[in-house]
């Protein structure tokens, strides 16, 4: 059985063996679904979980695209109850939220994204981020690094500064969107892609630098593609790959009629400050330009 609500736009999302009501989610942009863990034996604790072991986030991090990671809780009550937990974080780092509370079920989890800040006074080092229910803290490192530091996983546009020919009046399109490691269309409009802000026209243009000249050879780029929001309707088609060599743009790659959701582009390799996206048309819907992630490398 599968419920769907939503609450300040961002989708709740309830999987449930159980009769359970989903009106009574108190808290946002929070997933709750029913585990194999209702196997174990109840021990009366909630347990605070993250989707990772650490979190990693950049100095100099546009602050439009904080790092996320998923947060949440399981019960082991004996019975449903309201399940709070705490969200700690060392200073001066920032949380998109200091608690995490719903009546809960026996054997639920309840997930939420969490949404870190590195706010430019932060130094480089390891920080603390601290998920505290009454009987349990989980402690998650977070590493804040310099961009030249990350492990980019090879990917030359991770984190870098983005700049767009326009933005969306909606503040969860920011251009930044395209450079945060995200390639996934699930949770559209909830900062994880970039919508321009000229419908039918065009071309509009979003550029990532590469912090230094760079060796270019393959762009990878991901536009809006959901079973809701496919790429075929919703998508970006044909667009134009250039990079910025000695300070002009140089068109590397072409792409046209495109429909699916992830677009490799290969060429000879140049040496470039820049790469940038010419889109030139979308497929139909609105015509906007979608664009999820840009990879460089
Ligand atoms: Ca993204």
């Amino acid at each position: 059985m599968r419920h769907l609500a939503t609450a300040l736009a961002v989708a709740v999302t309830l999987t449930a063996g159980a009769a359970w009501n989903p009106a009574v989610v108190t808290a946002t942009a929070e997933t709750t679904r029913n585990p194999a863990a209702t196997a174990g034996k109840p021990s009366g604790d909630l347990t605070p979980i993250a989707g990772a072991d650490r979190l990693v986030a950049a100095l100099g991090m546009d602050p439009a695209c904080p790092a996320k990671i998923e947060i949440g809780m399981r019960s082991d009550a004996e019975k449903p109850a309201y399940a709070t937990m705490d969200v700690e974080i060392d200073p001066p780092l920032t949380a998109s939220r200091s608690m995490l509370t719903s009546y809960l079920p026996p054997g639920y989890e309840l997930g939420a994204k969490l949404l870190v800040a590195v706010p430019p006074e932060t130094s480089e080092g390891t920080y603390e981020l601290r998920l505290r229910t009454r009987a349990k803290t989980l402690k998650v490192p977070v590493d804040v690094v310099p961009l030249d530091k990350l492990d980019n996983g090879g990917n030359l546009a991770l984190h870098r500064p983005v700049t767009a020919s326009s933005q969306h009046t909606n503040a969860n399109y920011p251009p930044c969107s395209v450079a945060d490691g995200d390639t996934s269309s699930n949770g559209w409009a909830g900062g994880n892609g970039w919508n321009d802000a000229t419908s039918r026209s065009w071309p509009d243009t979003i550029a990532v630098a590469l912090g230094g000249p760079e060796q270019v050879s393959r762009v990878d780029l991901y536009t809006l593609d959901t079973e809701r929001y496919p790429a075929s309707r919703h998508g970006l088609r044909d667009w134009d790959v250039q990079a910025q060599v000695n300070g002009e743009w140089r068109t590397v790659a072409q792409v046209r009629g495109n429909t699916a959701g992830n677009v490799r582009s290969d060429f000879a390799p140049v040496t470039a400050d820049a790469v940038r996206i010419v889109a030139l048309a979308s497929n139909g819907a609105n015509d906007y330009t979608r664009i999820i992630e840009i990879e460089v490398r």
